[in-house]
């Protein structure tokens, strides 16, 4: 069956207006999406699913726990999710094709020490590091609990996709200030510092200064239930998290099947890019 045609509770014309504001806008913000049970259910699994894949747990300075990455099929809860029949219509519609999930990780910006995201555009990643040929792909923000101006909501330049892939400054590494057994965490596996707080491939400043006086920016924010939807090319980043409250957020990407790297070219582990190329092992 093919994927637009399973069940699902959106109309055509919702969706037909949802792609006519993320093509315009490069993102989406739905609140509501989610109820507070299924949010809880989410919640409630990411115990078990730390234990998965030690190596996919990636931390911060702190201690404190940055993300979980979660691979595909490695979790009935997650997979549930990945296979919602009305976000796989929203995502399939936004990006005009049918989509396979790529990339599932939790972020988790703990309350005083959460540390921030720079300035970057998704589709850098995965085309340096994995070879995905275009930028067919976008991510799907699940907030699991409220995020408000105080507890690191994600900042977005509007409309910023609009300008393709932006020259980027590329840090193999940048850990003079560090601590010893920092870079030594950073150091133990080449892919962390491609998901640390110091990011591998960074936005320049003027490029930020340029895109943010043309579009302005906006910050992310909505209650637990809450689904944001990006495209691989918008310009986003996120400030530490100095309040007294967790934010915590699933990102599910998701590729147009259209748009699967080269095998031969996807050298990081599974549980970052995800080497199937379709949905068929999900049933
Ligand atoms: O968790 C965040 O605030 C941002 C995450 C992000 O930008 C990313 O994973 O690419």
């Amino acid at each position: 069956m093919n994927q637009t045609e399973k069940s699902q509770t959106i109309k055509n014309e919702e969706l037909s207006a949802y792609k006519v504001k993320y093509d315009a806008e490069g993102f989406l913000l739905l609140d509501s999406f989610l109820s507070k049970h299924e949010i809880s259910v989410i919640v409630d699994e990411i115990p078990q699913i730390k234990k998965i894949d030690p190596n996919a747990v990636i931390f911060e300075k702190s201690g404190e726990v940055r993300s979980i990455f979660v691979e595909v099929e490695k979790n009935s809860v997650i997979d549930a999710i990945v296979q919602n029949n009305d976000l796989i219509a929203i995502v399939s519609e936004l990006i005009g094709s049918e989509v396979y999930p790529y990339q599932i990780k939790f972020n988790n910006k703990c309350a005083f020490l959460g540390e921030p995201w720079e300035w970057h555009q998704d589709f850098v990643f995965w085309h340096k590091e994995d070879g995905m040929p275009e930028p067919d792909a976008l991510t799907v923000a699940i907030f699991l609990g409220d995020i408000h101006e105080y507890n690191g909501p994600m900042y977005l330049v509007p409309a910023s996709h609009k300008a393709g892939l932006l020259s980027f400054q590329q840090y193999d590494s940048n850990l003079n200030d560090e601590s010893d057994a920092f870079k030594e965490y950073q150091n133990s596996k080449p892919y962390i510092s491609q998901l640390s707080s110091k990011l591998k491939y960074v936005l320049e400043e003027e490029t930020i200064k340029k895109n943010i006086r043309e579009n302005g920016v906006l910050s992310a924010k909505g209650a637990a239930g809450t689904l944001l939807f990006f495209h691989s090319n918008l310009i986003h980043a996120s400030p530490s998290n100095l309040s007294p409250w967790d934010r915590n957020i699933l990102f599910i990407s998701y590729n147009s099947i259209k748009n699967h790297p080269p095998i031969e070219l996807m050298k990081r582990p599974s549980f970052i890019a995800n080497k199937s190329g379709s949905f068929h092992q999900l049933s």
